[in-house]
C-alpha cells in the first residue's frame, strides 16, 4: 500500500508528463476540492450569465436577432449543465453546488452584476465578455482533468459562435446614425472594464494561481490571459471604429503587447463581495427559479423511485 507522500510524487509527475486525469484515477484531496470550486463556480456563472441577456430576447430589434440570442441564451444552459455534470464526476451532487450557490458560499463571475441598459449591450457582451470567456476557455480546454477539458472543447466551439454575434451587432450599430453609434460606444464604455476585471485579480493577489498553474489546471495567469485579451481586442475595436475607454492604451513596440490603464480592483472587490450594481437582483431571480423548480424535482424524484419499486417486484 503506498501512502499518501508516493502517491502525490506520483501523481505530479504524471501531471508533469501532460498525462489526462480521469474521474476514477487517484488524485490529491486538494486537487479535489480546487477542481470543484473552480468549476462549480464556472456552471455558476453560466446559469446567471443567462439572465443580463435572458433580459432582453422579448426586445430584440428583429426576428433574426432575437431567433439568434434565443440560441445563445440556450447554449449558456447547456454550458452551465455540461460543468455541472462535470464537476460531479469529482463526488459531489448537483443538490451540494446549486445549495452553495444559493446560500451565497459559491462565487459565480463578477461580470454578471452589472445591468444590460441598451440592445447594444448585446453586443458588447458578445463581443467583450464572451472574448474574455474564450481567451480562459481555450486554455482550459488543454486543462489536466478530462472531463473538464472536453466540456471546454465543445463551449468553445459555441463561444466563438456569441463571440462573432456579438462583434456583428456592434459592427452593424456602427454603420449606423449617430444615435446608434452612440448607443455601441456607450455600452463599450459600460462594459470594458469589468471584461478586463473578469479575468480574475492580479496575479499577485491571486492565492489559487501558483497552485492551479502546478497542477496544469490553470495554463495561464490571470495577467496573462488578461493581455492576451486586449491584445486581441483593441484591433477589433479599431476594425469597427469603436474607442476602448482607456487613455493609457498603447502598443508597446518593444513587448509588441498593449500598455494599459490601471484597473480599478477595489470595484472589482466590491463586486465579488456582493455589492455590484445587480448582485441581489440576481441571487433573487436564481433563489425564486429554485423554489419554483422545486415541484418538478419532487415529480421526478417520485416518478423515480416508483419505477425502481416496480423494477425489483
Ligand atoms: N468573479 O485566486 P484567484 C462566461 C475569486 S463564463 C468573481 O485568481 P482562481 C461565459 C476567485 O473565485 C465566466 N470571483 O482564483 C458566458 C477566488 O475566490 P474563492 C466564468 C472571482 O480560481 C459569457 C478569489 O477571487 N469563467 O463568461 C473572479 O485561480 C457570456 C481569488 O482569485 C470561469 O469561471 C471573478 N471574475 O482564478 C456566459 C472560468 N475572479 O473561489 C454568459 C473558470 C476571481 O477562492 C454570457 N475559472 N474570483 O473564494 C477560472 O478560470 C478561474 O477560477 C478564474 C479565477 C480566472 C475566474
Amino acid at each position: 500500500m503506498e501512502n499518501t507522500a508516493e502517491l502525490e510524487k506520483k501523481f505530479q509527475e504524471r501531471i508533469d508528463h501532460g498525462e489526462v486525469i480521469e474521474p476514477k484515477d487517484w488524485m490529491p484531496e486538494r486537487y479535489r476540492k480546487q477542481l470543484i470550486r473552480m468549476m462549480s463556480q464556472h456552471a455558476h456563472s453560466e446559469i446567471v450569465g443567462m439572465l443580463p441577456e435572458g433580459n432582453w430576447i422579448t426586445r430584440a430589434p428583429s426576428l433574426r436577432r432575437k431567433v439568434v440570442l434565443l440560441a445563445k441564451v440556450q447554449d449558456e444552459a447547456g454550458h452551465g449543465l455540461y460543468i455541472y455534470s462535470g464537476t460531479e464526476t469529482l463526488g459531489v451532487s448537483r443538490e451540494e453546488i446549486v445549495g452553495e450557490l444559493l446560500s451565497g458560499k459559491a462565487k459565480y463571475s463578477s461580470i454578471f452584476n452589472y445591468p444590460t441598459l441598451t440592445w447594444a449591450d448585446m453586443g458588447a457582451i458578445g463581443w467583450l465578455v464572451d472574448g474574455a470567456a474564450i481567451v480562459n476557455q481555450t486554455a482550459l480546454a488543454k486543462c489536466s482533468y478530462g472531463p473538464y477539458a472536453r466540456a471546454m472543447v465543445r463551449i468553445c466551439k459555441e463561444e466563438n459562435f456569441h463571440h462573432k454575434q456579438g462583434y456583428e451587432i456592434l459592427a452593424t450599430l456602427m454603420r449606423g446614425n449617430e444615435a446608434q453609434k452612440n448607443m455601441a460606444q456607450d455600452a463599450v464604455n459600460r462594459w470594458w472594464w469589468p471584461s478586463v476585471m473578469m479575468l480574475g485579480p492580479s496575479d499577485k493577489d491571486s492565492p489559487n494561481t501558483a497552485e492551479l498553474m502546478r497542477w496544469r489546471v490553470k495554463l495561464h495567469t490571470n495577467d496573462e490571459l488578461r493581455q492576451r485579451f486586449i491584445d486581441r481586442s483593441v484591433p477589433q475595436a479599431e476594425n469597427i471604429g469603436i474607442k476602448i475607454p482607456d487613455d493609457k492604451l498603447k502598443l508597446n513596440p518593444e513587448t509588441k503587447h498593449y500598455d494599459f490603464g490601471e484597473v480599478n480592483w477595489e470595484e472589482f472587490w466590491n463586486v465579488v463581495k456582493g455589492n455590484g450594481p445587480c448582485n441581489r437582483e440576481r441571487m433573487k431571480a436564481r433563489r425564486d427559479a429554485d423554489e419554483r423548480g422545486k415541484w418538478v424535482r419532487e415529480a421526478a424524484e417520485a416518478h423515480r423511485e416508483k419505477k425502481e419499486k416496480k423494477i425489483a417486484a
